[in-house]
């Protein structure tokens, strides 16, 4: 009976040794060590041996098992490192070849524009508000001294929703509703989209702006031309010139236009400052004081000053860009460049 045992034991060991591969030594796994192994099979029919010789039987069986199958475990594992060898050997890998290149996106400039802007002035103090592009008529024209038929609501061509309802032309409602919800000492600013019917070189129908406004006791001109001073020289470096011409807006008296010495040609005269030396830059005056009564506030006890700017005006002055449609129309080149 045993000697059958032995001479799987030879067999098993003579295929082992001729094995040649780690496909082979796995093969010969299944076939002693499988579910239907010879080993298994075996192990299954130590019942029909006669009593007396089964315990010495079933002893010489586990043992020769156990050789083989630490026989076939060294065996793949010898494979297995050489295997390694021979990939290492043959495929090595350069760790000095660059990785491949991933393209990544950045902001867009006047994305980059606006997050600049908005860091000036929280560094002066100011909080930055934002609000809903879909407004009354109260909030975007009325509570902003713009009375329906007013012709001041003519600078400004309007997308209507319906007759109450309109896409702000301005950021300035986000103010208003400020002024609702909180009382003085305010410095707030107001970034966001805004909508005009309107489209040429200099003209969007959807733009960005930036409003700002500073309200307390006391607050005087000064105080506008001190922060649009910081403001500005932080933007277009510290040698740049500022000066304010008078002019007209509802929500603001006295009103102003702000320009700065031309960036392109630092005030001698160019195409782009149509050879003034000045380029406009922004709009600014003292809150009218029936904005403050409209809203709730004291006129008698509060002043204050606002001012509002195009983000893509000033990004186009910024880098000397000279269509405003080049923003919206997602061309790579031109975005690369930021
Ligand atoms: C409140 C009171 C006053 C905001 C102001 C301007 C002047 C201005 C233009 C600049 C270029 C708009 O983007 S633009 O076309 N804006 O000239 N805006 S003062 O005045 C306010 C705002 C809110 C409660």
């Amino acid at each position: 009976m045993t000697r059958e045992l032995y001479s799987i034991k030879n067999h098993a060991e003579d295929e082992v040794k001729k094995a040649g591969s780690l496909q082979a030594i796995q093969h010969l796994k299944v076939k002693y060590l499988g579910k239907k192994g010879v080993f298994t099979e075996k192990i299954k029919s130590l019942k029909s041996i006669p009593q007396e010789e089964r315990p010495e039987y079933g002893r010489i069986l586990n043992e020769i098992k156990n050789h083989i199958e630490a026989l076939l475990k060294t065996e793949e594992s010898q494979y297995k490192s050489s295997e390694m060898e021979r990939v290492l050997q043959t495929q090595s890998i350069d760790v000095t070849i660059p990785g491949s290149y991933v393209p990544i996106g950045h902001l867009h400039p006047t994305t980059k524009v606006l997050n600049e802007i908005i860091d000036i002035f929280t560094s002066l103090g100011f909080q930055v508000e934002e609000g809903a592009e879909i407004e009354s008529d109260y909030y975007n024209f009325e509570a902003l001294n713009m009375p329906k038929d007013h012709p001041a609501r003519d600078m400004q061509d309007t997308f209507y929703i319906n007759d109450d309802l309109v896409l702000r032309t301005h950021t300035s409602p986000v103010q208003i509703h400020v002024m609702e919800k909180y009382t003085p000492p305010l410095r707030v600013v107001a970034p966001g989209k805004v909508y005009r019917c309107d489209a040429d070189v200099s003209h969007i129908p959807m733009f960005q702006q930036l409003e700002g406004f500073m309200v307390d006791d006391h607050i005087s001109m000064s105080d506008l031309k001190g922060v649009l001073e910081v403001f500005l020289h932080n933007v277009f470096g510290p040698m740049t010139s500022i000066r304010f011409r008078p002019s007209f807006f509802p929500f603001t008296e006295p009103s102003a236009e702000v320009d700065i010495s031309c960036v392109i040609c630092k005030g001698s005269g160019c195409n782009v400052c149509k050879n003034t030396g000045w380029v406009e830059i922004l709009g600014a005056g003292m809150i009218n004081p029936r904005v403050f009564e409209l809203a709730g506030y004291d006129p008698d006890r509060y002043t204050g000053f606002a001012f509002g700017l195009g983000i893509e005006r000033i990004t186009m002055l910024k880098y000397g860009i000279n269509d405003i449609r080049l923003f919206l129309e997602n061309d790579k080149r031109f975005l690369e460049q930021f």
